[in-house]
């Protein structure tokens, strides 16, 4: 590094036993996802800090992620935008389907691509000053970091036009009648619910994990036929794993099972 040169990170991340604390780290800019944010969420779901076994996500400065940085993608050619759309999918497919389950910890803007991100969480904590927004029509665009996908599927693509029409926002406990947040908390106490989730979930088998995170919403793009048919092999694979002998062993002997 050049003397007086600063390296400003987008992201900070620390470390408590095996669970690691993501936090986007723009607050002047509302954390709004420029692509060096993305290419630190993309270097940390590409190689996950060694022995962590769950993430937290969050924001810091009392927003989520205020979306897209506007300002950066004023200046993108339709090609470079296809290219950029596309590798918000990447990483946002790394973040969902990467085997780490991830705990968001929502509160201010949680705005189009902040929801985008968001919504590849596997449980997202809503805190009271949650805003839940899709305001690309106001802004003479459209959704491209996956929402088409994952908020349509949460919402249904009517709720989901409405929302993006009107570009109305939600609120937590809107945010989880509709299945936008799946807790919703009081001011500030979304991180110690996020950790004791996070070691809830840390303490499953991972392999049950894993299947959790990849078998279901793959099924949910399959026929039944196939869906079935996948789950029967998930199930075997499950239940003849090590995790299944000390799990069933523990529930009979009457005490908490140990999987790692
Ligand atoms: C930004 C951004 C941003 C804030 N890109 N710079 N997202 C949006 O349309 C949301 C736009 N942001 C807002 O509506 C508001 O900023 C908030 C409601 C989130 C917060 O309001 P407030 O009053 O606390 O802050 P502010 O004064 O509006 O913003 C503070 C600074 O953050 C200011 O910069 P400054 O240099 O003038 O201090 C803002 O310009 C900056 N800022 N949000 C760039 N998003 C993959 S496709 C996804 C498509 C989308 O995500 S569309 C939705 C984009």
């Amino acid at each position: 590094m050049v003397d007086g040169q600063t390296s400003e990170k987008a992201t900070k991340v620390e470390i408590e036993g095996d669970i690691a604390i993501l936090s986007i780290d723009r607050p002047d800019k509302r954390n709004a996802m420029n692509d060096a944010l993305i290419d630190e969420l993309d270097a940390f779901f590409s190689a996950p800090p060694e022995g962590v076994n769950a993430v937290i996500m969050r924001g810091e400065g009392g927003h989520f992620c205020a979306g897209l940085d506007l300002a950066e993608h004023e200046h993108r050619d339709p090609i470079t935008n296809v290219f950029h759309s596309r590798n918000w999918h990447r990483v946002s497919e790394m973040i969902e389907f990467g085997g780490l389950p991830v705990i968001s910890v929502l509160n201010g803007a949680v705005i189009g691509g902040g929801l985008e991100i968001a919504t590849s969480t596997h449980v997202r904590i809503a805190e009271p000053t949650v805003r839940f927004q899709l305001p690309e029509g106001r802004r003479g665009i459209f959704v491209g970091g996956g929402a088409t996908v994952r908020v349509g599927r949460i919402l249904g693509a009517d709720r989901m036009r409405e929302m993006m029409l009107t570009g109305r926002n939600y609120g937590a406990e809107e945010g989880l009648a509709l299945g936008l947040a799946h807790y919703s908390v009081g001011d500030g106490e979304g991180l110690d619910l996020a950790k004791k989730l996070a070691r809830q979930i840390a303490d499953n088998a991972p392999f049950s994990n894993y299947l959790m995170i990849n078998a279901l919403s793959r099924i949910e793009d399959m026929s039944r036929a196939d869906g079935f048919f996948t789950e029967s092999l998930s199930a075997a694979m499950s239940q003849t794993s090590d995790g299944a002998k000390e799990g069933l062993r523990a529930f009979l002997e009457k005490r908490e099972p140990k999987f790692r």
